[in-house]
């Protein structure tokens, strides 16, 4: 057996077979605006990963500021899509889900993970950002949220969703280091052994992904060299490089530098040109780093 799925094995408990890495992503389609499915599949083609892309709904673009969205819901699709793939005993490494719009899907999403035993399960739990939750979160989202996050391997809030999943407070202050270890550790306690939370403001000044691996009683962070403006689909282009790089051996503060310093590379890029942020990130730019660049040192210990 690979070395690398050898790890994979026997880190995630999981059986990898000789192939790409395959991923199953579930995440919406939006047209225009740069996020979800649009972001998520090119992003892992270019991390040598398979993506097979399970569509939640038909959006014509994100949902923030673009005017009226056009939406077809696929959640009957989601069913039926995954009962073929079983059918054709497709097997996929891991599954990754991100942007759900309603109660049914979440619970799709929680019957896949238990149909598909022998995979490493990791969940963007998207509903909201800066404090602001989407059209679509409503508290029974919530609650299913927290039910799926209890199935993953590894979940990777923004701050805004970390406690939402914990039921507390959003502050919009910086935070000691000992609070965003507390944040970790309580979610890795309620929900999967690896944690990472991103755009966490910090009280030495720098904002930062965090990270936390239970099982290894780390902590890691990642400071970011920001821009102060907000592009749609960052968490989800973060959680694809995520994705690609746990899949493709790299450790847990390895692939949160990856995603880290692409996302700095991206939004330095889009910004340089001025265009407007509701457009998102010119990624397309950028994919190239994503294979030749291999010097990820720049985490350091939370
Ligand atoms: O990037 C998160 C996201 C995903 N999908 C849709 C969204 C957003 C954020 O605005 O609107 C449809």
């Amino acid at each position: 057996m690979h070395i690398m799925q050898a790890r994979l094995r026997m880190e995630f408990n999981v059986m990898i077979s000789e192939r790409l890495p395959r991923i199953l992503a579930i995440n919406d389609l939006s047209g225009f605006g740069r996020c979800s499915l649009s972001v998520i599949m090119p992003i892992l083609s270019v991390m040598k990963v398979q993506v097979c892309p399970l569509p939640t709904t038909m959006l014509s673009t994100h949902t923030g500021n673009l005017g009226d969205v056009e939406k077809e819901d696929l959640t009957n699709f989601m069913i039926n899509a995954f009962n073929h793939y079983k059918v054709l005993n497709i097997d996929f490494d891991m599954i990754y889900t991100g942007y759900l719009s309603n109660e049914k899907q979440i619970d799709i999403c929680k019957n896949i993970f238990k149909d598909v035993k022998n995979s490493i399960k990791i969940v963007d739990p998207v509903m909201g950002d800066n404090g602001i939750l989407y059209k679509t979160f409503n508290p029974r989202i919530r609650d299913r949220m927290n039910e799926l996050c209890k199935q993953a391997d590894i979940i990777t809030p923004n701050l805004t969703e970390a406690l939402i999943l914990l039921n507390e407070q959003y502050l919009n202050y910086p935070i000691t280091t000992t609070m965003a270890k507390s944040y970790l550790f309580k979610l890795s306690k309620e929900f999967s052994k690896k944690i990472i939370i991103t755009g966490v403001h910090l009280a030495d000044g720098k904002i930062s992904n965090i990270a936390y691996d239970a099982e290894k009683n780390t902590f890691w962070r990642a400071d970011v060299n920001t821009i102060p403006t907000i592009y749609h689909g960052t968490g989800d282009m973060f959680t694809a490089i995520i994705a690609g790089s746990l899949i493709n051996n790299d450790s847990l503060p390895i692939s949160m530098c990856r995603a880290t310093k692409f996302l700095e590379l991206a939004v330095r890029t889009t910004y340089s040109y001025g265009n407007d942020s509701r457009y998102g990130l010119m990624f397309e730019h950028c994919l190239n780093w994503l294979f030749e660049s291999d010097n990820f040192e720049e985490y350091s210990i939370l």
